[in-house]
């Protein structure tokens, strides 16, 4: 079986990837449903856009946003809800989200209170400037730690299943997202489940456009790379990853196998023989 995989959903106008394509509900339920036939494990639909610069949304805007995907989606797959706020968490947990990620570390309370899954996501500052000029003395610890901290305090609070995420471009730049996928197993050896969302992200755009002297090149032809760090992650024991490619992370999942994949990655029996 493999690593899980969160299939992405971003029901917004402005996602730096899938901004617009499910802003209508139809449209989202049908990507949903896609991504359930693809493999996805568990989908996580988001009503406020979190990339860099992007401003916050009215609460009520996203619950009517997030609550009736999640209300068609729900009973037939996992669903999380990708919120900073308590009143859309609220909200999509009543219409059937079992899970809430919070990138802002403010909700294991509620979590707690109403049992369902918590994700701790590392960000520095807030999203309409966190890429402005993030800074570390050593990227790893000071990620890790924090994480970790949260998540003992997640526990603490009465949640039974928490996962920690280091927020990949979350107030990082490209050289420290780089420092933590190289660091995942310091992730992983902490004991939590480890959570890892690269996909599509801008710092992969960087990578490749550098190798070729193009440029940065978009969120659509970031797809291979988005892959390769998913397969990186799930080779050091990244038990989930956030994708909005799930066809591509769930065949990346199969071939890495179920042990996380330790090296050496596991051959189906006729290709070892
Ligand atoms: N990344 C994004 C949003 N939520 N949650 C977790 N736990 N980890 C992540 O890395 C993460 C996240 C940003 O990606 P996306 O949802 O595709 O874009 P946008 O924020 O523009 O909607």
């Amino acid at each position: 079986m493999g690593a899980r995989v969160m299939g992405i959903l971003n029901v917004t106008p402005d996602s730096f990837s899938d901004g617009g394509r499910y802003l209508d509900r139809a449209a989202a339920i049908a990507r949903g449903h896609q991504m359930i036939a693809e493999g996805a494990d568990v989908i996580d639909v988001g009503g406020e856009s979190t990339r860099p610069g992007a401003a916050e949304v009215d609460a009520a805007l996203e619950v009517a946003r997030v609550v009736p995907v999640v209300e068609a989606l729900a009973p037939h797959i996992r669903v999380s809800v990708d919120t900073r706020k308590a009143e859309v968490a609220e909200a999509a947990i009543a219409a059937g989200a079992t899970m809430v990620n919070d990138i802002s570390t403010t909700l294991a309370d509620l979590a707690a209170s109403l049992g369902v899954g918590y994700v701790v996501m590392h960000m520095q500052g807030e999203p309409a400037t966190m890429q402005e000029a993030p800074s570390y003395g050593d990227v790893v610890t000071e990620v890790l730690e924090f994480c970790c901290e949260h998540a003992e305090a997640a526990r603490a609070a009465g949640c039974t299943e928490v996962w920690i995420d280091p927020g990949i471009g979350f107030g990082k730049t490209t050289a420290h997202n780089l420092a933590l996928l190289g660091c995942l197993d310091r992730f992983v050896s902490s004991g939590w489940p480890v959570l890892v969302g690269a996909s599509r992200k801008r710092f992969l755009g960087e990578l490749l456009g550098r190798s070729d002297g193009t440029g940065i090149v978009g969120p659509s032809d970031r797809v291979e790379g988005s892959v390769t760090v998913a397969t990186w992650g799930m080779a050091h024991g990244v038990q989930m990853v956030r994708a909005h490619d799930v066809r591509a992370a769930v065949h990346a999942a199969r071939i890495v196998g179920d042990d996380g994949g330790r090296p050496p990655v596991r051959l189906p029996a006729e290709v070892s023989s």
